[in-house]
Order: structure tokens, then sequence, then C-alpha cells
């Protein structure tokens, strides 16, 4: 009896895993559902904003609040977590007595004197992002704006000035594109609530956060009219998923208010509490906000649509966390390979920055920028603007097109210095020429038909010069040539 039950548990649980996978694949038109609150729209959007998005490639992340003054650490303890959720650390796991009062009343001492953010902004320019999301509100409700909707603001701190302002006009002055991270997620609000609210008072309270929330977006894209985005986090309490009909409505008034607004799929649920997806599978929003600190490995994953990876430099901290000694903290070649494979599958890769409390941004993250940036100074033509190649994923790095060039950003060097290049006999262009982008040397190119009869490529080796050495990775474009369609290789086939 115990062992039938385990069984059909372990079948319910298999099953209930099956069917939210099956439910993520987009529906055929016909097997659909009606949905009053799915998605706004099918396929790709193709106006000029959202083109400019697609091509952004590189971004920034800042994550900066009150947060960034314990940085992780309060009395000598540990909070053994993200830094930025550091409110929530309970006396039961180890926070000093009274945290959560302590932590509410730290704006009063938030005074980053060394906050410039004209110089974070040439950080950024120099490290070759083309777009900014930065925190405007994360879930300890902290405003880094003087919302007139609460006191829980910078302009109740030591410091007063608006901080948001003050990072929009510095980015937009950089040409980079600025996008207002919020968060539904709002500890401080008296309505916020995070499960259903049941008793009456809990949901006027909770009409009360809705109403609060709306007034804070819209005051937002009131007083940064040059933000481009919203990019919202937060969003799974199960008392947000069940707002569908008046999250829907709130999309469509932001979006009516600012045209062109861009924003992610993690803003809000269907009727049926779908998010990112909707119940037929077809994406809520304007490109995939799933891929925090994940990266797809394969264009199937994408289905196709447009997307972001946020990504960590430490393991897993946004805010500023002051001890970065026993954790791995990726390197700059760590962080070019991900952001290699985000755009060579349709994506744009975001590095996180997490300023310490007096708004400095800490050496070891400057130094990152800098090197990535040195990198994008040769290399960012394979980053800006391109697309997925259509080709499989080379072993020896990764590919992407803008146009007629190929590039193929070499991370594995071949110890034969030979990189062959395969290309579908049938293909409409092919590589006329190879060189290095760094200096735009030509390689020598020779096209084989090696005599792999079964799998319809043709061979390109791409010769690397003997005494040629890197230990970052070096892109080769490769031009594609229509005139070189005809080309069947120096060999041709035997008659079969
Ligand atoms: C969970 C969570 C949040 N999402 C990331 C973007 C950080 O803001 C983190 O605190």
């Amino acid at each position: 009896m115990k062992k039938l039950f385990f069984i059909s548990i372990s079948a319910l649980l298999f099953f209930g895993i099956f069917s939210k996978e099956l439910m993520a694949q987009e529906q055929p038109m016909a097997q659909r559902i009606t949905l009053q609150y799915g998605s706004h729209r099918e396929g790709k959007r193709m106006d000029a904003e959202m083109q400019r998005w697609r091509e952004y490639g590189l971004g920034q992340f800042i994550h900066w609040g009150v947060y960034a003054i314990p940085g992780g650490h309060w009395e000598g303890k540990s909070y053994n977590g993200a830094a930025e959720w550091i409110r929530s650390w309970s006396e039961k796991s180890g926070a000093p007595a009274g945290w959560q009062k302590t932590y509410d009343n730290l704006y009063k001492q938030f005074n980053p004197t060394d906050f410039d953010a004209k110089a974070w902004a040439r950080q950024a320019k120099d490290m070759g992002a083309k777009y900014v999301i930065f925190t405007t509100k994360h879930h300890d409700g902290f405003c880094l704006w003087p919302s007139k909707y609460t006191g829980y603001t910078i302009k109740n701190t030591p410091f007063k000035k608006d901080i948001v302002k003050e990072v929009v006009d510095a980015y937009d002055a950089e040409g980079i594109d600025v996008y207002l991270y919020f968060s539904i997620i709002d500890w401080n609000h008296p309505g916020y609530s995070s499960g259903i609210p049941k008793a009456e008072k809990d949901s006027l309270a909770y009409e009360d956060f809705k109403q609060f929330t709306r007034n804070q977006l819209i005051e937002l894209l009131t007083n940064y009219p040059s933000a481009k985005g919203l990019w919202f986090d937060g969003s799974w309490d199960a008392a947000w998923i069940e707002q569908a009909a008046w999250t829907d409505e709130l999309e469509k008034e932001l979006r009516a208010f600012r045209p062109g607004l861009i924003i992610g799929s993690r803003f809000r649920a269907d009727e049926y509490g779908k998010r990112h997806f909707d119940s037929n599978g077809v994406l809520m929003g304007d490109y995939e906000q799933g891929w925090e600190r994940k990266l797809p490995s394969t264009i199937e994953q994408t289905k196709g649509n447009d997307w972001d990876c946020v990504m960590t430099i430490p393991p897993n901290q946004w805010g500023y966390n002051s001890d970065w000694s026993s954790s791995y903290i990726k390197t700059p070649y760590d962080l070019i390979a991900m952001l290699l494979q985000a755009n060579s599958l349709n994506g744009n890769f975001v590095i996180n920055f997490g300023p310490d409390g007096k708004g400095r941004i800490r050496p070891e993250e400057g130094d990152i920028a800098k090197q990535i940036g040195e990198w994008m100074r040769v290399n960012s033509e394979a980053v800006y603007g391109v697309t997925y190649a259509e080709l499989p994923k080379p072993d020896y790095g990764y590919y992407t097109k803008k146009g007629n060039k190929l590039y193929l950003t070499v991370f594995n060097k071949p110890v034969n210095n030979i990189i062959r290049v395969a290309m579908a006999k049938t293909a409409e262009q092919k590589p006329s020429k190879a060189y290095f982008l760094a200096d735009k040397k030509d390689l020598k190119l020779v096209s084989h038909n090696i005599g792999l009869d079964r799998d319809n490529n043709l061979y390109y080796d791409i010769t690397l010069p003997d005494d040629f050495s890197s230990d970052m990775p070096f892109v080769i474009v490769i031009d594609l040539d229509e005139a070189a369609k005809k080309d069947q290789g120096n060999y041709r086939d035997a008659l079969t």
C-alpha cells in the first residue's frame, strides 16, 4: 500500500513536471485556448526601438540601495545570501538582534559622498555597454528617486539628491540607453503582501499597494522620459500573479503612456498564473527575461525570441558585498565567453555592478570593466548588431553574423593552427576571404571537399600564422560572398 502510494505520488510529480514543460511549448493556433490576459503579440516586435534593443549586445546592470551600507555583513556577522536581500535576514539564521528595524533605519545614514554618476557612465562606456539597467527600487522598497508616494526615498537621506536623475542624465550624455529596474515586491509598503490577501482589511490594503505601484511607475516614466524601458523583478508573488486582469490593464496603460516602451516577460501573469509565457506558450512582453544567471546553449532553447541574460560577477551577489574572498569571481575571459555565447544565440548580455555605500564601484569591478573594454575596443564588431549565424556552434568558439560578415570568436585555438569552417554545399553564401578583426591581416583560406560524402558540407581551412598566439579570445572575420556560391571545393566529388 505504502509502495503504491509512493509510485502514484512520483507519477503525479513526473507528469506534473512533464505537462508543465509541454505548456511552455507554443501551441499550434488550432489548439489554443482563449485567453483574456495572455500575450499581446504574436512574434517579434519589429519597430525601431526594439531593433535598437536587439543591437545592444552588451549591457550593464547596477544594483544600488541602502543594502550597500551593510554589504552583506553587520556587527561581525555574515548574511548567508545575496547582499541586496539582507533585510530578510532572520534572527533564527544569525541576524543581529532587531535586524529589520536596524535595516529600516539605515537610510538615515545613506550618504554616498563619493557617488559620481558621470564616472560610472564613463566606465560603462569604456567597457562597451550600450545600455544600463538601474535599480530605482529593490525589494526593500527604498526609492533612489524622490517619489512623492512614500517617505522611504533618497530625499529623506542625508544625501537628498535624486540619484535616478543623476544616473539617467550621465548615461544619456554618454549615449548609453537607460532602463529602469523596478521591484514589484516592496517590503516597506504596508499594503504589500506576498500571499493572496484573505481578510478584507488586507485586500483593501493590497488595493492601496496596487495603486501605489501604478503611481510610482507613471511617476518614473514622467520624471525620466528618456528611459527606454522598465526591467521588472519580484513579480512572482501569489498576490501579484492573481492580479492578471489588473496587471494586463496596467501594462497597456504604461505602453500607451510611453509609446515604444520596452518591457520584458517578467511583469505579469495570465489568468492561469502563467508567467513569461502565457498558457498558449506565447511570450509575454517584448523579450524573454528568464535568463538570470543562466544562458541557453542552443537556439531551440531561446524559442526564437529576443532575450537578455543578466549576470553577476561573483556567484550570486547583486548588491555590494564587502567580502569577495571566499567566492569565485568571474574573470574578464569568463564574461567575454558568456557575452559571445549570448550574442551567438540572439541575446544581450548584461554584467552586474554593485557599488558600495559611499558610491564607489569596487576596484575589482573597475578592473574587469577595463579589461572587457580593452577587448571590446578591438572586437566589438563581433558583438554589436549581430545575430545568430544559422550554423552549428563550432568547437573553436562562437559564430555571430552581420550582413555578409561571419565572425568567429575563437576561444579554442586548434593545435595545428588550422581552423576548419564547415558550410553546407547548398549554402547561399560561401567564404571568400578571412582575416583577423584586430589587424585586418588576410589569412590563408582554402576550400576543400574532404570527401565526407554524407555530411553535405564543404570545408574552409583558415590557417593561423605560425607565430600567432593570444591569451584572450580573438575574432576572425569571414566575408561571405554570393559569387562563391558555386564553389564545390577544390576536389570534385566522385560520380556515384
Ligand atoms: C531573486 C532576485 C533578484 N533578481 C536579481 C536581478 C536581483 O535583483 C535579485 O535580488
